[in-house]
């Protein structure tokens, strides 16, 4: 059975973004793939962050999680299983200083401040390819934005079994969904939809009430022109595709098919339609995630099974790979 690895950053509440490029397809693959599910909390430091949200937020993450249908075996969070560091440094000494410079989401997260930004930001993705290695992983389900961070998960991969001489790290490829690979903020068609956004109002989280969806799809950004009846006429119109291509994803249509329904049309009817869709599938998670954020330990008690069962995997794979680079034991 093919495994999968993917992770998902503690740092704020999971949104439609996340769910639509990574939650959603984890439920299905889990059905027929040994997945391991992995709250990145050692990545969530690459940026500044206060203590105490970290650990609300990890809870708040593992709830969503299993709200959204996450079976909870699957799921713990990454600094409790010491493989990741382990290899990630490893990697940070296979890594090359000009693939690193490459990567575009250190450029976008960094800005013009680069010299400001923690070390770690800079190796994060030599930690992510530590992640998904750790677990001789093959199959990575991601949002669009993360292709480069694979590419180069591979390009580690086949550095250190040259430079070693052996096989050991397998292919691994991106598992990129179809549909809504990469969600836009609902105030900016041209930026993703992301938990650091200081903006609520450009996301949909997964612990949003029936209210609050509906009042966000009603304010989201659009323009004067009727919906038309084929993609084409949307190439220019960011936030308007971006709509359209939510409600395909989350109704399991095609955006054609969508226009086909709503062209000709003001935003109006297209949006009382599309909150009413997203509320109908996301308001029972919201409603599951509440309810088990009233029993913290339960939720603890998950993360360190999880742990444990990771642990069990991962351990004599970073073993091997520590024997391979000459550590004594
Ligand atoms: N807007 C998006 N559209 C589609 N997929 C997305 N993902 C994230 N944003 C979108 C996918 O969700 C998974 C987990 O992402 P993450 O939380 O580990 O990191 P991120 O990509 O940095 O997400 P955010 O929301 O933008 O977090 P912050 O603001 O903290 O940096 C990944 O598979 C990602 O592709």
């Amino acid at each position: 059975m093919q495994r999968v690895f993917s992770g998902i950053q503690p740092t704020g509440i999971p949104h439609l973004g996340n769910y639509l490029g990574a939650i959603r397809n984890w439920v299905t693959l889990q059905k027929d793939h040994d997945c391991v599910f992995c709250l990145v909390d050692l990545h969530s430091i690459t940026m500044p962050w206060d203590p105490q949200t970290l650990r609300e937020q990890t809870l708040g993450s593992t709830a969503c999680l299993l709200a959204a249908g996450i079976e909870p075996t699957r799921l713990y969070n990454q600094s409790a299983v010491s493989a990741h560091a382990r290899l990630g440094w490893i990697f940070n000494c296979v890594s090359r200083l000009g693939w690193l410079n490459r990567m575009t989401q250190f450029k976008d997260k960094a800005g013009k401040n680069r010299e400001n930004h923690s070390a770690g930001l800079y190796v994060y993705p030599n930690l992510m390819a530590a992640d998904i290695l750790a677990f001789h992983a093959t199959r990575v389900p991601v949002g669009e934005d993360q292709r480069q961070h694979i590419e180069l998960t591979n390009d580690i991969g086949q550095k250190f079994n040259h430079d070693m001489g052996v096989e050991f790290f397998p292919q691994v490829e991106a598992f990129i969904p179809p549909a809504a690979a990469r969600v836009m903020s609902l105030r900016d068609g041209s930026k993703k939809m992301s938990k650091s956004d200081p903006s609520e109002q450009s996301r949909i989280v997964l612990t949003d009430t029936a209210d609050d969806i509906a009042l966000k799809i009603r304010r989201a950004k659009t323009d004067s022109e009727p919906l038309p009846s084929e993609m084409d006429g949307l190439s220019e119109r960011p936030e308007a595709r971006n709509l359209v291509s939510i409600y395909a994803a989350m109704s399991d249509e095609t955006p054609a098919d969508i226009l086909s329904r709503f062209s000709g049309q003001g935003f109006g009817p297209f949006k009382n339609a599309l909150a009413d869709l997203l509320v109908e599938r996301l308001a029972p998670v919201a409603s599951e995630t509440q309810r088990l954020l009233q029993d913290e330990a339960h939720l603890l008690s998950v993360l360190h099974a999880g742990a444990e069962r990771a642990n069990s995997v991962s351990e004599p794979i970073v073993q091997e790979t520590e024997r391979l680079v000459g550590f004594l034991r």
